[in-house]
């Protein structure tokens, strides 16, 4: 697996690449032009401008997390195809720059939900947690302000302005909307933009819902095994595949995660690990990465991976906020390092785990062989 951290380009993010740089086993990033509206197509120019800054701080830039998919895409209105279009535009300036990955959600109207996003742990660390008490008599707007006003000054990944101004009018619109509508529209969108893939070489990794889990009454298709494991025979390509994120899917202790990552394999083209501490029914803070302090198995996680050989990109997803750090909710410095570590120690481990069973393995043969032949 190729280590990678989130950088949000200069002027969004505290962490500088310097420090990414420094990290021991980050070989690269994933990033993103945060200011162009979902929908527009992204200037050749921006993308070589990130592009060269990273390759000047000794760094490759990975991926791209996320080109985000315009509404009108995901409720199937007229004005999808043009989308479309621009999106296969925003592709080829992608692929022009040598990057061949493209993550993406097709969450309705939001991107992650959480009800907290700096709740104070037991050490005095901030995390982002998710209550669902709170979101079930939340209204949106309301959430999106208390959400906005915790974010240390910083905008929320996902949650883009132009999207947000529409709020009510995009609620009207998905009224009655069902998982098949859903469905339905991603498979639109997914036939139309796999033959640019081919043709540039990029793969599209698809996002879980974050909960997983419908919010605000909003539907969400990407959840558990089941409905993955149809998304991706729907479109059976090896361009389409999965950002496999261990919190978001692990939020819904149904989904057996190691379970999952060996069923879908080789279409898992990045994968975003952390752990989650459930508390109640839905209710889960995000813990640090260690199997200890979460409710997930992350040696479990790893030696899945491992198993399929994984050779793409992974990242630690959110970190805690410690050591008087301040920055984007979950996108601090020091706890995604501590992950990175953890992860890199585990895989290790792992890795020459399965040589010593291998050595032990030969020689017991050879052990055997003796012995019988002794006799
Ligand atoms: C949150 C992220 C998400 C993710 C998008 C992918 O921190 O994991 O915003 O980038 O859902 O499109």
């Amino acid at each position: 697996m190729k280590m990678t951290l989130r950088w949000f380009g200069d002027e969004h993010d505290s962490v500088p690449l310097k420090y990414i740089r420094q990290i021991p086993g980050v070989k690269g990033v994933v990033t993103s032009l945060p200011d162009i509206p979902a929908g527009d197509v992204w200037p050749a120019e921006e993308i070589r401008a990130n592009n060269e800054q990273v390759e000047a701080a000794g760094l490759s830039l990975e991926g791209i997390e996320s080109v985000n998919v315009h509404e009108d895409i995901k409720l199937g209105r007229p004005d999808r195809d043009r989308y479309i279009e621009n999106y296969i535009r925003t592709m080829a300036h992608i692929s022009n720059e040598g990057i061949r990955l493209i993550c993406y959600n097709f969450m309705p109207v939001f991107d992650w939900t959480r009800s907290d996003l700096a709740k104070v742990l037991e050490d005095n660390s901030r995390v982002l947690s998710y209550e669902a008490g709170i979101m079930e008599t939340a209204n949106p707007m309301g959430m999106l302000a208390h959400m906005e006003s915790k974010a240390e000054g910083f905008s929320l990944p996902g949650w883009e302005p132009e999207r947000l101004k529409v709020l009510k009018e995009l609620f009207e619109l998905y009224e009655g909307f069902t998982e098949d509508d859903l469905f339905r529209n991603l498979k639109y969108f997914l036939d139309a933009i796999i033959p640019a893939c081919d043709k540039y070489g990029v793969k599209m990794a698809l996002h879980p819902d974050d909960p997983p889990w419908s919010v605000f009454g909003l539907k969400r298709i990407v959840t558990s095994e089941e409905k993955i494991a149809r998304l991706l025979s729907m479109c059976d390509s090896p361009w389409s595949g999965l950002t496999f994120c261990t919190g978001s899917l692990g939020a819904d202790k149904q989904n057996d995660l190691p379970a999952m990552i060996r069923r879908f394999g080789d279409r898992i083209h990045f994968a975003h690990i952390r752990n989650v501490r459930y508390r109640k029914d839905h209710d889960f803070d995000e813990s640090a990465h260690l199997s200890s302090e979460g409710s997930l198995d992350m040696y479990e996680i790893i030696k899945a991976f491992h198993d399929i050989s994984f050779s793409g990109i992974v990242r630690p997803d959110h970190g805690r906020m410690i050591w008087g750090e301040s920055a984007r909710p979950g996108y601090g410095l020091y706890d995604r390092a501590i992950g990175v570590a953890y992860m890199l120690g585990l895989w290790e481990a792992v890795e020459k785990g399965k040589k010593h069973e291998a050595y032990i393995g030969r020689n017991q043969k050879g052990y055997s062989a003796m012995e019988s032949r002794r006799v």
